[in-house]
């Protein structure tokens, strides 16, 4: 039986290209978007029933003669799920910081029933995205006090007119975040990225550094590609140190998430990832920005990341704090980082990134 259709070259012409198909739709969305296409969704989240994100924060209020004597449940009481939401209302920081009465300066919080089990310090690379900053500021205090954390939200402002550097702003973050507290967490956060669903806790995973924003919206709910690791991360202090950080000389757009992600590879960990029901996100629609032009150099920079990881990250990274500010909302580090170095311009070999 089997002969006879193996003597058929229809047959192995088929057989190849359903594998190739198959390696290549791994390769392209991440293999468990290609799991959920042949076998249905997994079971999860119902997003077409969404809540407020300030539902019930009240309860966390105690009266004022209370204090706290215990550390808050491994999981908090109030979460709820899938939440609801929009990006057509502007949003004032007055009006935010009304609604977050308990945010003190530096964008900190402390759960006020309990003590907070883990820290985390949320760090957001920033230019000209006020509006954006506002919009995440909005959805991401609440979010995070739903999950009882002790946490802050740094800032980190590049000055300037220089090509945008988001690696480097977030090592700048890291650095300077830990000189605040002693964080468990770190979460570096693109500031048009809100989670949709407050049970996909900003904490992080002992072993390996996490990918958070696993389905975005922009790529249909799925991952781009297997080693995507874009967007929002997690990661502990330890984890960014054995990586030597993130590299500082990805200068523009793109490049530096997968370089990251080759970090953690070839210092023998690998990426821990948010299943893709819980790990979703909207990113407020926007078109390049000026200043973020294409990295032309990528390709080229990421073929050479196994020898340069080590020397080009937090044991090289130079910079000048320009001011720290603590502003109600957040801590604002506004730095220069200097400017990109002249290089010829490469052609595009690859174009599968
Ligand atoms: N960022 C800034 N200011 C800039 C550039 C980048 O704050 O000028 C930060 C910000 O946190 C942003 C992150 O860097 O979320 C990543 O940059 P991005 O949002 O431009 O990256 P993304 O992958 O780029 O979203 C997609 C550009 C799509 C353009 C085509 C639209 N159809
Ligand atoms: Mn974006």
């Amino acid at each position: 039986m089997f002969l006879s259709r193996a003597d058929k070259p229809c047959f192995f012409v088929c057989l190849a290209a359903s594998q190739l198909i198959f390696i290549l739709l791994l390769y392209r969305r991440g293999a468990s978007s290609v799991f959920q296409g042949l076998f249905g969704p997994y079971p999860g989240w119902d997003y077409s029933k969404t809540q407020d994100v300030y539902t019930n924060l009240s309860l966390f209020v105690p009266d004022s003669e209370a204090v706290r004597t215990q550390y808050c449940p491994v999981s908090s009481p109030i979460l709820v799920g899938p939440l609801t939401i929009t990006f057509n209302k502007p949003r004032s920081l007055k009006s935010i910081q009304l609604k977050n009465r308990y945010v003190t300066s530096g964008g900190y919080f402390s759960p006020r029933h309990c003590f907070g089990r883990y820290r985390t310090a949320v760090i957001i690379p920033h230019r000209n995205r006020e509006s954006h900053l506002r919009t995440l500021l909005y959805y991401l205090h609440p979010f995070l006090q739903r999950q009882q954390l002790h946490y802050a939200i740094f800032v980190v402002h590049q000055a300037g007119n220089a090509t945008f550097n988001r690696a480097k702003l977030l090592n700048v973050g890291v650095r300077e975040a830990l000189r605040y507290d002693d964080w468990d967490c770190i979460i570096l956060h693109d500031v048009d990225l809100v989670p949709e669903n407050d049970c996909n806790l900003y904490i992080c995973d002992e072993d390996y550094p996490k990918h958070l924003s696993s389905a975005m919206d922009k790529f249909q709910y799925s991952l781009p590609y297997w080693a995507y690791f874009g967007g929002v991360s997690a990661i502990t202090p330890d984890q960014f140190m054995r990586i030597n950080g993130f590299p500082n000389t990805y200068w523009g757009w793109g490049g530096e998430d997968d370089d990251i992600a080759m970090r953690i590879r070839l210092s023998g960990m690998s990426i821990s990832r948010t299943p893709l029901s819980l790990g979703r996100y909207k990113m407020i629609p926007h078109d390049r920005d000026s200043g973020n032009e294409e990295n032309s150099h990528r390709y080229n920079q990421l073929r050479k990341a196994r020898t340069t990881w080590k020397e080009d990250g937090m044991n090289s990274l130079e910079f000048r704090l320009l001011s720290r500010e603590r502003t109600q909302l957040y801590t604002n580090l506004s730095v220069d980082i200097g400017d990109a170095p002249e290089m010829p311009t490469e052609p595009n070999r690859w174009s599968i990134f």
